[in-house]
């Protein structure tokens, strides 16, 4: 697995979604165009989180979302360029944006829209004023020719063509999936690209490791309560950022389970399906781990609303397999 690159083995993310799409038969390059899109934007949110209290952009904006969060301003600013940037892009149909209540109906299939693109645009932006890592979730669907633009966006994660991630955290990392496996984007400030780091990630098995809110104990699932009971006698360790992409992105890289189960209040779960639940699902399951809602596969879930949300079970399979073991 390449680590760094030097002038012989750079390879942009650009390069790489153009080698990528040569492999499909009949590629037209329409869907680096929307990867280009999700580049640019992400490198200008990115620059907005690192000089967010410099410019006085951090903190709450004074309005609550669709969710009933409190907006933070960069969430604004983070979406205003995501739609934006992808906005400019003749082949997306429809853009689907946890800061709006409904889909942002671009252009109709016959005029070009053939894709959809859903986004969380700073997930975890709670956490912006104390800098741990935050990021930008995003999912592509293909759109169905059947029904109007908001029905054809609701499809089961599993029929996604792409799906990833950025975190900006110590540095400024994207994963994307093809549905060809998993690859890592390191942004090369200098060159201002973001570069082929790792190619093909497998997520470990064997890390006794569990990532979840332990204040929620309580209102958990007995099952889930037997599990966390069964996981303290059996040498585990905790590991919770309460940013999803920071906590998943540690469960790609070094294994172990990251779980967001039902509670007595949210009892769908807190996690969104279409641009949460979804586009990890699919980068976990192109890495060879397992993403559950309860003990479902997350990405045969037939979504009925943008919003909807969902529980979140995923990591390596034998770790996710430990969990299911307690709430079956
Ligand atoms: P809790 C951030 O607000 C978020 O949507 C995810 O990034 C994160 O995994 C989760 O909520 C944290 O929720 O209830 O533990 O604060």
């Amino acid at each position: 697995m390449e680590h760094s690159w030097t002038q012989d083995n750079l390879e942009s993310l650009q390069s790489h979604i153009l080698a990528e799409e040569q492999k499909c038969l009949g590629a037209t390059g329409e869907f680096t165009w929307i990867i280009s899109a999700i580049s640019l934007a992400t490198k200008a949110i990115g620059n907005k989180v690192r000089c967010a209290r410099i410019q006085d952009v951090i903190g709450e904006a004074g309005e609550v979302n669709v969710q009933g969060e409190m907006q933070q301003k960069l969430d604004i600013i983070a979406n205003e360029i995501i739609m934006h940037c992808l906005g400019n892009r003749d082949n997306v149909g429809v853009l689907g944006s946890e800061e709006n209540e409904t889909p942002v109906l671009l252009r109709r299939r016959d005029e070009g829209g053939r894709y959809a693109v859903l986004f969380d645009p700073l997930d975890g932006s709670s956490n912006l004023d104390i800098s741990v890592g935050v990021g930008t979730i995003f999912s592509v669907l293909r759109l169905s020719d059947e029904g109007s633009r908001e029905e054809a966006m609701l499809q089961q994660g599993a029929n996604q063509v792409a799906a990833g991630y950025v975190l900006y955290g110590s540095s400024t990392v994207l994963v994307l999936t093809t549905g060809n496996g998993v690859d890592m984007f390191v942004l090369d400030q200098s060159i201002g690209s973001f570069v082929l780091v790792s190619r093909g990630l497998k997520i470990p098995s064997g890390n006794k490791t569990y990532s979840t809110n332990e204040a929620y104990t309580d209102k958990y699932s007995q099952g889930i309560q037997s599990y966390l009971k069964w996981a303290h006698q059996n040498d585990y360790s905790s590991r919770y950022i309460g940013s999803m992409v920071a906590d998943v992105h540690r469960v790609l890289l070094k294994g172990g389970v990251f779980l967001y189960p039902p509670t007595t209040d949210k009892p769908d779960g807190k996690l969104r399906l279409m641009y949460e639940g979804n586009p990890m699902a699919m980068i976990i399951e192109q890495a060879g781990g397992k993403a559950v809602a309860s003990k479902d596969r997350i990405l045969d879930i037939v979504p009925e609303g943008l919003h909807q949300r969902t529980s979140v079970i995923l990591g390596s399979e034998d770790q996710v397999d430990a969990v299911i073991k307690h709430t079956t």
